[in-house]
């Protein structure tokens, strides 16, 4: 599709690393997305966002048809005018947010109606009106509408809301039509079933998508289980398009995701778990406010550039967590996705210099050590 291009520069056993192009701007892959939910990366300004080295953002469907509305949106002139971000925003498309967050759903054919989690208003959210309001944000990654069930679910519950997703994605793509410069991408479900995975994938292969997305995992089914999955999932989609693991992860999720060949990610546990005082550190996750921190005048992480470590000690860190004062939610979520951000352009190098391997090991290497 014009104006949106995915070259691959290099590959490691599985892993790739390459090049989104689109008319807002370049996405070097891997990429983690930072999540900006409600047109805004929680306690981060967009240019620090940037400052972190984060090529893409996320923004949802759900919580912007409800606040502040799509159409309004669109009269102030799209998602990236309104929030200040002028890059590349992906945005999900609504079905698995109404699941997890909404009152009183309702699944059929046509779409989801529920209760909106603000003000118990009734919505409906079909393909059609998930692609509208993806269009009225101005989103340069539509998603298809899916459903997502929560594991562990029976196979017959996975194997129908599958195709219902799968006719879902036909519907999405018939009402997305074709938008230059703008990409949709398709979601592979099928839980934890080789088969159904199989099926779904050939599904969205016959309907033709910019790019693909591995959904349905990291919704309760651990590691493990997850890895499997990922051991077979990401190929049995097209090797030339985008490979997106939705709602991914921890830092080892992330590293192992990469090494089994994924291109994007997306999880909101840089920015909300810093804001609760948890900070993501090569030496593993240190808890600043733990008392251990209270007089240790050393940054939260020595091999970190970020200004939360560049400027300030830990027993300021703890402090300020504790206080809860505002600056302590900001200067914890700019190191973790400082360090979510050093992670891919860690991976990336590796990758184009086919030292993945010895990458993982030295990752592994330090958070086996600890903090100390
Ligand atoms: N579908 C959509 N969004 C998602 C998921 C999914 O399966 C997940 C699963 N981890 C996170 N976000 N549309
Ligand atoms: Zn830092």
């Amino acid at each position: 599709m014009s104006g949106f291009r995915f070259t691959i520069h290099a590959t490691d056993g599985k892993a790739r690393t390459g090049l989104i192009e689109t008319p807002r701007g370049e996405i070097r892959t891997p990429a983690f997305m930072p999540v900006g939910t409600a047109g805004t990366v929680k306690a981060m300004l967009p240019e620090n966002v940037r400052a972190t080295g984060a090529d893409i953002i996320l923004g949802n469907t759900y919580h912007l048809m409800l606040r502040p509305g799509a159409e309004r949106i669109a009269r102030l002139g799209g998602l990236h005018r309104f929030m200040n971000w002028p890059r590349p925003i992906l945005t999900d498309s609504g079905g698995f947010q109404v699941m997890s967050l909404a009152e009183l759903r309702r699944i059929d054919e046509r779409g989801v109606t529920f209760q909106s989690h603000i003000d118990g208003a009734r919505h409906e959210l079909t393909p059609e009106r998930s692609m509208e309001i993806q269009r009225l944000l101005g989103s340069d990654i539509v998603m298809a509408f899916d459903e997502c069930p929560a594991l562990p679910a029976d196979r017959a519950r996975i194997e129908e809301s599958m195709r219902l997703s799968m006719r879902w994605a036909a519907r999405s793509r018939e009402a997305f039509g074709e938008r230059p410069g703008h990409a949709l991408f398709g979601i592979q479900q099928g839980g934890l079933e080789r088969d159904l995975r199989a099926e779904s994938a050939e599904a969205l292969k016959a309907i033709g998508f910019d790019g693909y997305a591995i959904g349905g995992l990291a919704v309760g089914e651990g590691q493990a289980a997850m890895f499997e999955v990922l051991d077979y999932a990401p190929d049995m989609l097209p090797a030339d398009r985008p490979r997106y693991l939705m709602g991914v992860g921890k830092p080892d999720d992330i590293v192992g995701a990469v090494v089994r060949g994924v291109d994007m990610m997306d999880c909101v546990l840089p920015t909300r778990s810093g804001r609760t005082g948890q900070a993501f550190t090569r030496r593993g996750v240190v808890n600043i406010r733990n008392a251990r921190h209270r007089d240790d005048p050393r940054p939260l992480d020595e091999a970190c550039a970020c200004p939360a470590c560049r400027s300030y000690s830990r027993a300021y860190l703890h402090h300020v967590v504790r206080a809860g004062e505002i600056i302590g939610a900001m200067l914890m979520t700019w190191h973790n996705l400082q360090y979510y951000q050093d992670l891919m352009a860690g991976l990336r190098e590796a990758i184009a210099g086919g030292r993945l391997d010895a990458f993982v090991a030295e990752f592994e290497a330090l958070r086996a050590e600890g903090d100390i």
